[in-house]
């Protein structure tokens, strides 16, 4: 790793917030390239995941988390557990909110949280670009949580990518100046084989019905470079044989469709040819078992 110029700046920042905010998309965006992977379902995302913007003035390291809420299950305390230790392991917190609704009694159980750590934090008003024509009561709403913690505030769309620049001008204005932790041109911590279970899984939340995306788990098998054609071999665990009947579909079409869609994402990411075969798997109740949850690579 090079070293830093005298008054380079660098830091972690942790993005937090609800379910379907907009977290992951906004690193995305402000990494340019998709490492994290989105959907309208909730808890799309499970582990924490470092995406990483260089500039000639900083480098910014995002930590992307799982949203919060109450947990129900072994899973989702796991994923609550995260979370706060993300706040506490970071430089600065961007906690972002929904500008298309009212601030909620979930954005103030994180608040609360976000109160209890030391670290600084900065409010992120997402999705101005899908805002009601009268955003009075919306805005007053966060105004007033942001004012009482004098917490500096930036409005733009992640979609869109509006704002962006002012949102991250006002990030870097608050990291210390630092090293370079990552080469200038790595973009993420996490390895390929990961983000390519991460693209298998995120088709299975847009394509199946709501009971299966829950409950899958994507292990990579293999990975083969050819000189002309990657091969990946993956595994969907699931639960239960019915949703291993949903996943394979109809003379194995839904498969299909998930396979071909994945294959596509996972050759925009490593700009190749990709050949990919899936299999599934029936292992059961592997979210209430911490030992499978650490075989399958999630932090417990
Ligand atoms: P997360 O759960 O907070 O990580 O949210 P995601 O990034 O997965 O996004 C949840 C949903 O909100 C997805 O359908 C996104 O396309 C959508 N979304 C994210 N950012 C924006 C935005 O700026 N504007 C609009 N209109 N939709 C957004
Ligand atoms: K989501
Ligand atoms: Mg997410």
């Amino acid at each position: 790793i090079p070293q830093a110029p005298p008054e380079f700046k660098s830091g972690f920042i942790g993005i937090i917030g609800r379910p379907n905010v907009g977290k992951s998309t906004l690193m995305n965006q402000l990494i340019g390239q998709k490492i994290a992977i989105t959907s309208p379902v909730a808890q799309t995302t499970r582990n924490r995941l470092r995406g990483i913007l260089t500039t000639p003035e900083a480098q910014l390291i995002f930590v992307d988390t799982p949203g919060i809420h109450k947990p129900h299950h072994q899973l989702g305390e796991v994923l609550v557990q995260n979370a706060k230790i993300a706040i506490e392991s970071v430089d600065v917190v961007l906690f972002v909110v929904d500008g298309t609704a009212v601030c909620g009694a979930g954005d103030h159980f994180i608040a609360d949280l976000l109160i209890r750590s030391q670290t600084q934090v900065i409010l992120g008003i997402n999705k101005i670009d899908q805002q009601p024509a009268d955003t009075q009561v919306i805005d007053e709403s966060y105004e007033q949580l942001a004012k009482s913690h004098q917490w500096p505030t930036v409005k733009f769309s992640a979609k869109s990518g509006a704002a962006l620049p002012e949102l991250q001008q006002i990030l870097i204005e608050h990291l210390e100046t630092g090293p370079l932790y990552y080469p200038p041109d790595l973009v993420t911590d996490q390895p390929e084989r990961f983000i390519m279970g991460e693209l298998i899984r995120e088709q299975i939340l847009l394509l199946t019905r709501e009971e299966v995306p829950h409950s899958v788990a994507i292990a990579i098998d293999k990975v083969e470079e050819t000189p002309t054609i990657t091969r990946v071999l993956a595994t969907i665990h699931v639960e239960r044989d019915s949703q291993k009947g949903i996943l394979i579909g109809k003379g194995g079409s839904m498969l299909k469709a998930v396979g071909s869609a994945a294959r596509e994402q996972i050759q925009k990411l490593i700009s190749g040819k990709v050949y990919l075969e899936l299999f599934v798997k029936v292992q059961p109740k592997w979210r209430h078992s911490r030992v499978s949850l650490a075989e399958l690579g999630y932090r417990v």
